[in-house]
């Protein structure tokens, strides 16, 4: 059954290519009970993959109600960040993460400079004048990652062949650090199971 299926391409080196037949890869993230974890990143490491976004690639992470929307971000090494102010009170967002110091003084609307994430790690970002405000963005040298929904799900379609699946949680103590396993994956549709040591956020 080809459903499900697409076909990707990886640039080898000179110019040469060749065509992958990528199958969906469902990987169910829990916390240490066993819980469902909501908004883990999920990632695959494949080699011969291109670590950096293409030019031009852009995410956003809005305020409104005074909190950052999303809350969890994942992108691409060298994507472009705007982060837009939908409410009338003014935000001023910074980060102190060494993957990216920056910061946005106080500020409505939109800046018309965004943020370049250019290395890999987690960021954590604030609001000087809302302390309850947080966020975190988790950049990756992979265009292959997800975060995972309600149930813990996330679904990525990857190359058959050996790779490294890393999953990372903002609630984990060593927040720039994911949790690596060995993956296999071959042209079948397949799935894996990631347990993380940390307790899932009560709703
Ligand atoms: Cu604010």
């Amino acid at each position: 059954m080809m459903r499900g299926r697409v076909l990707i391409g990886i640039a080898i080196g000179s110019g040469l290519a060749f065509v992958a037949i990528a199958a969906p890869l469902s990987v169910s993230v829990t916390d240490r009970a066993g819980a469902p974890l909501a908004d883990a990143v999920v990632y695959v490491m494949v080699r011969g993959a291109k670590a950096l976004a293409e030019p031009g690639a852009t995410a956003q992470i809005g305020q409104r109600e005074r909190q950052f929307t999303p809350r969890i971000t994942v992108i691409q090494t060298g994507t472009s960040v705007t982060f837009p102010n939908f409410d009338t009170v003014r935000h001023h967002v910074y980060s102190f993460s060494p993957i990216q110091k920056f910061e946005l003084k106080l500020y409505a609307g939109t800046p018309t400079v965004p943020v370049i994430f250019d290395k890999p790690g987690t960021a954590v970002l604030g609001c000087n004048i809302h302390d309850r405000m947080s966020a975190w963005l988790h950049v990756v040298d992979t265009p292959l990652f997800a975060k995972t929904d309600a149930t813990g799900r996330a679904v990525l379609e990857i190359p058959a062949g050996e790779h490294r699946l890393r999953v990372w949680h903002y609630l984990q103590p060593e927040p720039g650090l994911p949790q690596e396993q060995a993956l296999h994956t071959g042209a079948e549709p397949s799935a894996a199971t990631v347990k993380l040591a940390v307790q899932a956020a009560a709703n």
